[in-house]
């Protein structure tokens, strides 16, 4: 993933010619002008340095809330600093781009057969339309700079404690729900960036304004938020539905519900987002097979249909065996759902 260094400036060597390069065209502003223009919703710009927020890292894990996701402990000496990722860094360029489409929130429906699926994951995988856009950023750059510089670009999977470097780069705070909130956007956004060893002007950090709200929660399901902005991610039904493999602890089976693949409830009832902006980009709008789906919908597809549906999505990741055990769990709920007749 680590992209070349461009030539410097002064002409191609033994050519004899020398290149035309106008001087200081790669300003922080012509970045994020040029990053708006790609499709991403904010860009801003931090500082790779000793931010206070990353030491949380290391004591989350010391918890035991990373449960199995033993590739955050693995990386862990890395995720402490970009600069132990990328050793010249100066500057982390971070995105921000807006997945939300108009459809209803899972707290809304009143289907108790609804499939509930999280919202990031409905149309094509983020994972590759963030990343083509992002290296579409980078050869901008390159083409723009006078120097040549190292860079490294990251969307999700790369050691790089994404949230931290956005609240850093102004692009949101970190909420009691532990998501990047931005006071345009809300938090229905996908982060990327690019390790940069440019000195690129950096921007203000973004400042708290959840104030006394706890709706996020309080409306946990699993009461997985054990505390403002920690998650215990082994109590969270995105951990449980999609990273855990195995069996999920039938103590917490109940608590899930109908969510079949992640879920968005602390996002869904926070107040940033009940007037959050739609996104009309094709690549986040809902493949059919998930847009109104029900727990027997998707338990009446049989293996190669379910395959073909996760083809390309990020929900590749859970496989049809994952969604398959996430469906048996859901069907579970429902069957001892009371009923408006046992109901007290
Ligand atoms: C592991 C992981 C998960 C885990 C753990 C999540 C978590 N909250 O830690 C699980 C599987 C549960 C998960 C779920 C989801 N994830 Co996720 N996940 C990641 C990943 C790969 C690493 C996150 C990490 O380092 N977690 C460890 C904790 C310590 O880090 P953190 O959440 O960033 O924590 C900050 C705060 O919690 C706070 N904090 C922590 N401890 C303390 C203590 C105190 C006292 C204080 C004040 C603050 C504080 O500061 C932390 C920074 O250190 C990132 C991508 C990346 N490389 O960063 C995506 C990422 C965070 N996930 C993302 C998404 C979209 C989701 C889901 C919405 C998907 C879904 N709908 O199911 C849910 C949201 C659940 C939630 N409320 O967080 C997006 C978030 C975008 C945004 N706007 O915030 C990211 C950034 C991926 C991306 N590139 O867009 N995820
Ligand atoms: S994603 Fe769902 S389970 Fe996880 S913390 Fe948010 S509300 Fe709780």
């Amino acid at each position: 993933m680590t992209s070349s260094p461009a030539p410097g400036p002064g002409g191609i060597p033994g050519s004899g010619l020398r290149e035309e390069r106008p001087i200081a065209r790669l300003t922080a502003s012509a970045i994020k002008a040029r990053a708006r223009e790609l499709g991403f919703d904010a860009c801003g710009i931090a500082p790779a340095a000793d931010l206070p927020e990353l030491s949380f890292f290391s004591q989350w894990l010391d918890r035991g809330y990373a449960g199995d996701m033993a590739y955050l402990a693995r990386s862990a000496a890395r995720r402490a600093d970009v600069r132990n990722v990328l050793p010249s860094a100066r500057t982390v360029i971070v995105t921000a781009t807006n997945y939300n489409t108009d459809r209803p929130y899972s707290t809304e429906s009143r289907d108790p057969g609804r499939a509930h699926i999280a919202r990031y994951a409905w149309g094509d995988d983020y994972h590759d339309v963030l990343l083509r856009r992002l290296d579409a950023l980078l050869a901008w750059m390159r083409e723009m700079s006078d120097e040549g510089f190292e860079a490294r670009p990251y969307v999700d999977t790369g050691p790089v404690q994404e949230r931290v470097y956005a609240q850093h780069a102004g692009i949101g705070w970190i909420g009691k729900n532990t998501c990047v909130i931005s006071p345009s956007l809300g938090s229905w956004t996908l982060l990327g960036e690019i390790l940069c060893s440019l000195p690129l002007e950096v921007d203000q950090p973004a400042f708290d304004q959840c104030g006394t709200c706890t709706l996020c929660l309080d409306a946990c399901p699993t009461r997985a938020l054990v505390a403002p902005a920690v998650l215990d991610a082994t109590r969270c039904i995105s951990y449980l539905t999609i990273e855990l493999r195995g069996v999920i602890p039938e103590a917490i089976q109940p608590d899930i519900g109908t969510h079949v693949y992640g879920c968005d409830v602390c996002q869904e009832v926070c107040p940033w987002n009940v007037v959050a902006s739609v996104s009309e980009d094709p690549v986040w709008q809902p493949r059919p097979v998930w847009d109104s789906a029900t727990v027997a919908s998707l338990a009446g597809l049989d293996d190669e249909a379910l395959e073909a549906a996760l083809q390309g999505s990020a929900m590749s990741r859970a496989r049809a065996a994952g969604l398959r055990r996430n469906l048996q769990v859901a069907a579970t709920n429902i069957a001892h759902e009371p009923t408006p007749h046992t109901q007290a």
